[in-house]
């Protein structure tokens, strides 16, 4: 009753990892807690770089991406300086963006996944990992009218988000954990209302940081910088438009086109790494190994890199007993999660306005005010800033 590889999650990670193994003939077993409705509706990410597309695309799952999303090479920034475009797909390595919503390219790695014969259990939610010690770990899980389920197999994949069983499942003391809270919040709003401008922009405002990102012709996501602890529904629709208007500059950077706010959210700006993102026979992927603030749109894109890196490592210890590429999974990924990390936190400090007190605040903004600067007429600054903004 086992599979090669048990895989914990059916996000961006799990599912781009177990369609990989399918594909090279390796059995595995996908386990979500939550239903598949909820999985294919749940909004977040929506901006793909280019190193995930082409995993998509030589894999056969970016058929709906390359037929729905649409390709973004700009982003403009809107500050009390001006306004000023940066066109990355013509700066340093000249890559561009697709924009997706994460909800379809999951609603598509689902249909592929179960095309591909895989087997996936929805609604059934892991409850322990055990055996990680030798090789031949066992998961336990739960389905929603409480049947216990037993499945072992070879390896684990962890693809369950930061609060997942599968961190809970490495004991103390065998890891480092990396953290940090960057003092941010952001209400992240959806609204049904045609984007007002080419893709993204971000507005530098006194106030607080706004933001302008496409989703499709007809969703706009945007964000506002809020005080932790912001209440959702604090703001009523009107009260949203009038503070996005405000910090958008909308008499002198053109007028936003308004619409019904569809979703609301919080998201404090956090982020962490565990060193290793192994232990014994269990693998972590996306989330799980390292949460990064949305502040770049890196964390879909690092789920994708991380699973294609451990898939071909998978297949070479199943198909061949070559263990050496699952040695060096850690290896090989840590350092890409850290530059991920460093460019997330340059943006943080890029585009929020500072906190502190009063002299801080003032030496802060003068900083942030330099690095706008710097970035609006460096061309050297800009192509560092276009492979960092794109690339994984
Ligand atoms: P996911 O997508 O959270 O999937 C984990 C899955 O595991 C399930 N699960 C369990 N299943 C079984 N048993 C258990 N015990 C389980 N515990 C959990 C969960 O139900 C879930 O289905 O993690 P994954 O696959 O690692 O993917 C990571 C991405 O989802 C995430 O990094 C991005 O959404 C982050 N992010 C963005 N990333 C980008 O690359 N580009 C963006 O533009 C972008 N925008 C965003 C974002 C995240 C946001 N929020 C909400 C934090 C915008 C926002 C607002």
């Amino acid at each position: 009753d086992g599979a090669a590889v048990l895989i914990i999650g059916a996000g961006p990670a799990g599912l781009v990892l177990g369609n990989l193994l399918l594909d090279a003939g390796v059995d595995c077993l996908v386990v979500e807690r939550q239903s598949r409705e909820h999985v294919e509706r749940r909004a977040r990410a929506g901006f793909l770089a280019a190193n995930t597309v082409r995993v998509l695309t030589e894999n056969g799952l970016a058929d709906g991406l390359l037929a729905r999303g649409q390709r973004h090479d700009a982003c403009a920034f809107l500050t009390e300086q001006g306004r000023f475009e940066l066109k990355y797909g013509t700066l340093g390595r000249g890559e561009v963006h697709h924009v997706y919503p994460q909800q379809d390219l999951v609603t598509d790695l689902v249909a592929q996944f179960l095309a591909r014969g895989g087997e996936l259990w929805f609604e059934t939610e892991v409850t322990e990992v055990t055996g990680l010690d030798g090789d031949r770990p066992c998961i336990t899980a739960r389905t929603a009218d409480g049947t216990a389920l037993r499945r072992s197999g070879r390896y684990v994949a962890g693809c369950d988000g930061r609060h997942g069983v599968s961190r809970r499942a490495i004991p103390e003391g065998t890891y480092r954990y990396h953290r940090r809270d960057h003092g941010v919040t952001w209400l992240a709003l959806l609204a049904e209302a045609p984007p007002s401008m080419s893709a993204i922009g971000y507005a530098v405002h006194e106030r607080g940081f706004a933001g302008h990102m496409a989703r499709t012709p007809s969703v706009t996501r945007y964000y506002l910088q809020r005080p932790k602890g912001t209440d959702p529904q604090g703001w009523s629709d009107e009260r949203i438009w009038e503070e996005l208007n405000l910090r958008m500059r909308v008499d002198r950077f053109g007028a936003l086109n308004e619409g019904p706010i569809l979703e609301r959210g919080v998201v404090d700006m956090q982020s962490d790494v565990l060193d290793p993102i192994r232990y014994g026979s269990m693998y972590l992927v996306g989330d799980a190994a390292s949460l990064i603030s949305p502040a770049a749109a890196k964390g879909a894109n690092l789920a994708v890199m991380e699973a294609e890196i451990l898939a071909r490592a998978l297949v070479a210890a199943l198909g061949s007993h070559d263990e050496t590429l699952l040695d060096r999974y850690s290896a090989d990924c840590l350092p890409r999660i850290w530059r991920a990390q460093e460019f997330s936190h340059w943006m943080i400090n890029l585009l929020h306005a500072p906190s502190g007190d009063d002299d801080e605040v003032v030496f802060l903004s003068g900083l942030q005010l330099a690095r706008l600067e710097t970035l609006r007429t460096s061309r050297a600054h800009q192509d560092c800033f276009a492979e960092n903004y794109v690339g994984v």
